[in-house]
């Protein structure tokens, strides 16, 4: 049997850019592996590596656990759970850090745009915060994780640290494979198209939330940057804006972009906007009635106990191993 493992941050509201690149990802590989268990859980460790505020920290948790069931996983194929409910990763996350090279952090480009912002308010936890996501991974001996084109960099690491401590220690840890969409693994801000959709920008106008209501959806792709070219085509270097609405349309309705090119042909970008602002409202309202329903009953809980038991019980197991391994505390 195959282990998949994700997680998502709850360090805002989810964006279209999550659903689009990760949970709907999920929910595919859920119904295609018959074979798999799945280990998605919330990153609210990696949520504090910035400074959140705790009332809007604990909604965005259940915001991210709701979205899950939401989305239509499986609770029978899923194990999910809250990170910082089972320690053991913030303690595998030390022993990797221990292993983990500052050259290879400073490396890491998700910290160095950071940094370059002369940010004085970066943590030393942000630097080190891919250490913790090796050992989100490597604590469940994880065969592939899903995740968007962002996160390519931090799992090359975490390869990187597995193979590593495989040579110093004799077998660790499993090997991890990225699965990462061919479409809508990058979703770029609607304001912006040069750089990614995110959920923890400043202005809310670049994204689309996953609990905006119907008008403000509308409003949103129909303002979103286009271009003066007019045409409908696929060209991220000159048509960023066009190009990435004609990726959202594709993953939504699982046109080709070829076929939505050919439908806008003689079109132009007004009513391709209002046709995707619907596609997207008509997306996210049922997602929003099914997540209202799982988050108002107590099942949500219940899920994420059973998934903190099992959770728990692997990660025990498996660092009481890595211990071990490494010649720490007093039993071979
Ligand atoms: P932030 O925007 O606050 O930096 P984030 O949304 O990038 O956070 P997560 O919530 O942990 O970070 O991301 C969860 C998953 O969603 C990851 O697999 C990530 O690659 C994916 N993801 C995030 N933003 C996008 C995007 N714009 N397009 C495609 N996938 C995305
Ligand atoms: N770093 C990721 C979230 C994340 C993750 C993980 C994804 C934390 N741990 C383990 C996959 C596997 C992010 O910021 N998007």
């Amino acid at each position: 049997m195959k282990t998949i493992l994700s997680g998502i941050k709850p360090s805002g509201s989810l964006t279209l850019g999550n659903y689009i690149g990760a949970i709907k990802q999920f929910v595919q590989l859920q119904q295609h592996m018959d074979d798999a268990i799945f280990y998605l859980f919330v990153a609210d460790l990696h949520a504090i590596t910035v400074e959140q505020k705790k009332s809007d920290l604990l909604t965005a948790i259940r915001q991210v656990a709701g979205m899950y069931l939401a989305a239509g996983l499986d609770p029978a194929k899923t194990v999910l759970f809250i990170q910082s409910e089972i320690p053991q990763h913030a303690e595998l996350g030390y022993l990797l850090q221990c292993n983990t090279y500052m050259g290879e952090l400073e490396r890491m480009t998700q910290y160095k745009d950071k940094n370059r912002k002369q940010d004085t308010s970066l943590t030393s936890a942000l630097f080190t915060y891919p250490a913790l996501m090796a050992a989100d991974i490597l604590l469940y001996d994880a065969d592939y994780v899903p995740v968007g084109d962002d996160q390519k960099q931090h799992l090359e690491l975490a390869r990187d640290i597995a193979i590593r401590m495989n040579h110093r220690y004799g077998d660790c840890f499993k090997v991890p494979e990225p699965i990462i969409p061919e479409v809508g693994a990058r979703i770029m801000d609607l304001q912006n198209p040069g750089k990614k959709m995110s959920k923890s920008d400043e202005s809310d106008k670049g994204y689309v939330s996953l609990f905006d209501d119907e008008a403000t959806i509308i409003k949103k792709i129909k303002s979103a940057v286009t271009d003066s070219i007019g045409i409908v085509q696929f060209d991220p270097v000159h048509q960023p804006g066009v190009s990435n609405l004609l990726t959202i349309y594709a993953t939504l309705t699982e046109l080709s972009i070829q076929d939505i090119c050919a439908k806008y042909e003689s079109k132009g970008y007004k009513e391709f906007k209002e046709d995707l602002a619907h596609i997207v409202a008509s997306t996210l309202k049922p997602l929003k009635a099914r997540y209202d329903a799982i988050t108002s009953s107590s099942e949500l809980d219940r899920i994420l106990d059973e998934g903190r038991e099992i959770a728990s019980a692997y990660a025990q197991k498996k660092l009481r191993k890595i211990k071990q391994k490494i010649g720490l505390g007093r039993k071979k």
